[in-house]
């Protein structure tokens, strides 16, 4: 007697059972039931309903198809035909050694992706499958996809939920639509196929999630309140601030590259960075197809400093099915952030696995761990002294406490500097992390350590405005003097800062002291083109007279530079 191996297909619509009309393609309900029974490969006609011919590896399969109502393109799904789906998989799970769900194209994907979030402990096959031409029609590729989704859940190898469309099994989080019209219709470009069909289907084992110790959990429940962003040039901040206005809970922010965005737009970074403070979820993916989202370059640091974390190579589709689930479970937005960058079923590349960075709190904490072994004489002392102050300045620049004492245990030193002379406590106070400075204070760091540019930490703080860093700093013993504030005068308003050269002329910094080149805070600020910090500069008595170096004025050298600034701020033309 040949073996015998049960399936539930799960037939919820699209175009693979859909039949041709004047409007188009339209679901057919019992078109495809009635097509099964006729086609001998997916019915013997001598045996029970529904029970396929021997396969070459000696079974056959036996299979049940549900049919759901209505049927429907795959456009309509939403979040609770989700759970329908994980429910009716959940009840019927002893009764069947796999299960096939069919369903449209276009929102595939996402569904797929859900499913793999609400089964938690899933040990049987789950595959997804559709396809571009209806079985109705002569010329098609439904069978071959049903035939061969059928074959993959019958063999209780892959206890995953996936999508087989056109002879490769895709780790469903992972997939995505890539083709409207192409038979070849489904990628997973940031994760191997799992299987591929050629004259056998062939399963590459290693890249298949281990077998689950536990029981199947459903874990139901997905929020709607997420959202996609897709950034492209020239955005409009007012629109951002919509999008991410409640009820929104969680935003995946469709970046450029491996996660860059115009960060030379505070307005736009603001509009995030109020977001985030609320407590939406900001999470970054990327635009590109393939790829992951990493801090290579600077203009990454806009998001991360508007409180947005990595989604790594999360594929939006994922993000977005992830967050929405993460959010569902009751999950606060701290814990969700957490979550983001975890593989919870293999849909997302960790971070520490791919590759390594001073930014990365993982591998400092590794290299602490490393440096920290006692084994005087080693070179580990040379790398010590190479490593550790990059580290903690990394360390203090993330605003991680428990890095930066995993580093400060392994140093043994607190006050260790860069080669621009800057220790972790200069990096904490500029990136305003009041916790960090708290942490190094505490640990003996020195307020009073000035950079080769002769800044202090306080000269950070005032420059940026990080008022409750001023006042740790100031209460831990570091004094004001009158050139900290002149020099954080001069950063504040080449930065643009009105907020902090408002500060800064309160606490008495002098608006015409001058750099080396002779330039006062407001030949900077002409220099930036900041109308509101050149208005303060002005009326908090800056000389506009006062000539630079090379004879220019701060009006003369705003004009050399566009900006058309003059005593009452912005010239009229
Ligand atoms: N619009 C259809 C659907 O997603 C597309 C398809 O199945 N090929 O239901």
């Amino acid at each position: 007697m040949p073996e015998t191996r049960r399936l539930l297909l799960l037939y919820t619509g699209g175009t693979i059972g859909m039949r041709a009309s004047a409007a188009g393609y339209v679901p057919a309900p019992g078109a495809l039931q009635e097509l099964l029974r006729g086609l001998p490969t997916f019915h013997d006609p001598s045996m029970p309903l529904f029970t396929t011919p021997v396969f070459p590896s000696g079974a056959r399969i036996r299979y049940d198809l549900r049919t759901y109502e209505p049927l429907i393109d795959s456009s309509w799904m939403n979040l609770a035909d989700h759970e329908r789906i994980a429910r009716d998989v959940y009840e019927a799970y002893d009764a069947y050694d796999g299960f096939v769900v069919l369903h449209g194209t276009d929102t595939m994907a996402y569904t797929a992706a859900s499913l793999s979030f609400m089964l938690e402990g899933l040990g049987k096959p789950v595959i997804l499958t559709g396809s571009q031409i209806p079985i109705t029609l002569q010329r098609n590729d439904a069978t071959d996809n049903l035939l061969g989704a059928m074959m993959v859940a019958a063999e209780r190898a892959v206890p995953e939920v996936c999508v087989w469309f056109a002879n490769r099994l895709l780790r469903g989080n992972r997939a995505r639509k890539l083709d409207t019209d192409g038979l070849d219709a489904f990628q997973s470009p940031n994760a191997p196929p799992l299987a591929q069909g050629g004259v056998d289907i062939r399963l590459d084992a290693a890249q298949v999630l281990p077998m689950p110790t536990g029981p199947l959990r459903l874990r139901a429940g997905a929020c709607p309140e997420v959202v996609s962003l897709r950034l492209f040039p020239g955005i409009d901040a007012r629109v951002v601030r919509n999008v991410v206005a409640p009820p929104a809970r969680a935003v995946v922010i469709e970046a450029f590259g491996s996660g860059n965005a115009p960060d030379n737009r505070p307005e736009l970074v603001d509009a995030l960075a109020e977001a985030s403070a609320r407590g939406a979820v900001l999470v970054v993916c990327t635009q590109c197809v393939a790829g992951t989202v990493n801090r290579r370059y600077a203009s990454s640091s806009g998001l991360a400093r508007a409180g947005a974390v990595s989604g790594g190579d999360l594929t939006p589709e994922a993000a977005l099915m992830k967050l929405s689930w993460l959010l569902g479970q009751g999950l606060s937005p701290d814990e969700v952030r957490a979550a983001v960058g975890t593989s919870l079923r293999g849909e997302i590349t960790e971070a520490a696995s791919t590759r390594w960075s001073l930014d990365d709190p993982r591998f400092a904490a590794a290299i602490a761990r490393v440096l920290g072994a006692p084994d005087p004489g080693a070179p580990v002392d040379g790398l010590r002294a190479a490593l550790l102050p990059s580290l903690l300045g990394a360390a203090a620049t993330h605003g991680d406490v428990a890095a930066l004492r995993l580093l400060l245990s392994a140093a043994g030193a607190v006050n260790l500097a860069d080669a621009d002379g800057r220790t972790a406590l200069h990096r904490a106070a500029a990136a305003g992390h009041l916790e960090v400075v708290h942490a190094l204070l505490k640990a003996g760091a020195d307020p009073f350590v000035l950079d080769q540019r002769g800044r202090s930490s306080l000269t950070e703080a005032y420059e940026r405005g990080h008022a409750a860093i001023i006042d740790a700093l100031v209460a831990a013993g570091a004094s004001v003097r009158a050139d900290d504030l002149d020099l954080a005068l001069r950063g504040a308003a080449r930065r643009g800062s009105a907020e902090a050269t408002r500060a800064l002329l309160d606490a008495g910094a002098d608006p015409s002291a001058a750099d080396t080149l002779g330039r006062t805070a407001l030949h900077l600020a002409g220099l930036a083109g900041c109308a509101e910090t050149w208005a303060l500069l002005v009326d908090g008595g800056a000389d506009l007279t006062r000539t630079d170096r090379f004879g220019q004025t701060a009006e003369q050298l705003a004009a050399s530079v566009g900006h058309r600034l003059g005593r009452n701020g912005p010239a009229k033309s």
